[in-house]
C-alpha cells in the first residue's frame, strides 16, 4: 500500500511492496526510489542531497526541462531548467502494489505554477508519469504546446543509477554511435564510439541516436537494460574526482557509486511544438 512520503521533508508518495522500495516527490515530479525485491536500489541518491524548494535533489531521476545545462545558446538559468526546482501537482495515484506489486503516479506542471519565466515565456502543459514494477522502472514526461505559436524545449530524464565501483562497469550498444564529449578537454567536434563505454575519467557525453543500452555492473553481479522513446540523444555522466569535489551536494567520494544514463533532446534535437501537438519522451529501466 501506498503512502505519504516519511523519509524527507518533502512531501510525495512513497511504497514498499515486500522488500521492495518505490518513492518519487512532488517537487521536481522526481522520481527517487526503485529498489526491486532482493535487489540493492537501482536508482542512485546522494548523501549530501538537499531536500528543498528551489534546490535540486541530487539523485533518482531528475526531470530536466525545459532547457538542458544552460540551455542551446548557453545563456539560460537556473542550470538544467525551473522543472526539476519546484513542486509538481499529484494528479493520480494508481496503486495495486498489494497485488501485482505496481505502483503509477502522475504529476503536472504549467505556467500558472512557476511564476515569469523571461526564458521560457510560453503557455504548455507538462506531465510526468512514473511506473513502478517489481521488474521495471519507466518514467515519461509529455509535453503539449498549449500557446498560438511554435514552443522549443530540450528535456532530459537524468537518471542517476547506483553501481558497485564505476571503474568496473561497462555499458554495451553505443559501438559505432556518434557524441560529442562536453569535458574541458574535448575538441567541438562528435567522436565515434569504439566498443562499451568505460568511465576512466570524467566521463561527459551527449550521444546521438541509439539502440537500447545494457549497463553491466560485475561487481553486484547486475545487468539493468535502459531503453527508451522519443528520445534523439543518450547522455552518460560520472563527474569523477575533481567534478564531485567541486559539488556541495555530492559527497567526494561518492562518483564510484553512480553513473547518469540520460535519455534526452538537446541542442540541435530541442523538440519544436506547433501550437496543440505534443512530444512524449520516456525511459525505461529493466532489471536483466
Ligand atoms: O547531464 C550531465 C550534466 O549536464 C553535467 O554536465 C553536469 O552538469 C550534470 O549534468 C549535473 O548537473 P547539475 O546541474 O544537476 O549539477
Amino acid at each position: 500500500m501506498a503512502y505519504e512520503v516519511t523519509e524527507h521533508p518533502l512531501t510525495g508518495v512513497e511504497a514498499r511492496p515486500g522488500q521492495s522500495h518505490y518513492a518519487i516527490f512532488d517537487h521536481g515530479a522526481h522520481a527517487w526510489a526503485w529498489q526491486p525485491d532482493g535487489q540493492r536500489p537501482v536508482l542512485w541518491l546522494s548523501a549530501h542531497s538537499r531536500f528543498a524548494s528551489g534546490q535540486a535533489v541530487r539523485g533518482g531521476v531528475p526531470v530536466i526541462f525545459p532547457w538542458f545545462g544552460t540551455g542551446p545558446a548557453g545563456d539560460r538559468q537556473p542550470a538544467h531548467g525551473f522543472g526539476r526546482l519546484q513542486a509538481w501537482n499529484r494528479r493520480h495515484v494508481a496503486d495495486t502494489t498489494d497485488t501485482d506489486g505496481r505502483l503509477v503516479v502522475e504529476l503536472e506542471l504549467d505556467p500558472t505554477m512557476t511564476g515569469e519565466q523571461p526564458d521560457f515565456p510560453f503557455s504548455y502543459s507538462a506531465g510526468l508519469q512514473a511506473t513502478f514494477t517489481p521488474q521495471y522502472l519507466q518514467v515519461a514526461l509529455e509535453v503539449r504546446n498549449t500557446d498560438t505559436t511554435d514552443v522549443t524545449f530540450e528535456a532530459a530524464l537524468h537518471t542517476y543509477l547506483a553501481v558497485s565501483d564505476v571503474r568496473q562497469v561497462s555499458l554495451h550498444g553505443l559501438d559505432g554511435v556518434h557524441y560529442l564529449d562536453r569535458t574541458a578537454t574535448a575538441t567541438a567536434l562528435p567522436v565515434v564510439q569504439r566498443g562499451p563505454v568505460t568511465i576512466t575519467a570524467e566521463t561527459d557525453r551527449i550521444y546521438q541516436e541509439h539502440p537500447a543500452v545494457t549497463l553491466h555492473d560485475p561487481g553486484w553481479t547486475r545487468s539493468l537494460t535502459i531503453s527508451d522513446e522519443g528520445a534523439a540523444n543518450l547522455v552518460v555522466w560520472n563527474p569523477w574526482v575533481a567534478k564531485a569535489a567541486a559539488m556541495a551536494d555530492f559527497g567526494d567520494d561518492e562518483w564510484t557509486g553512480m553513473i547518469c544514463v540520460e535519455s534526452a533532446n538537446v541542442l540541435d534535437h530541442a523538440i519544436t511544438l506547433e501550437p496543440g501537438e505534443s512530444h512524449r519522451l520516456s525511459q525505461r529501466v529493466t532489471l536483466g
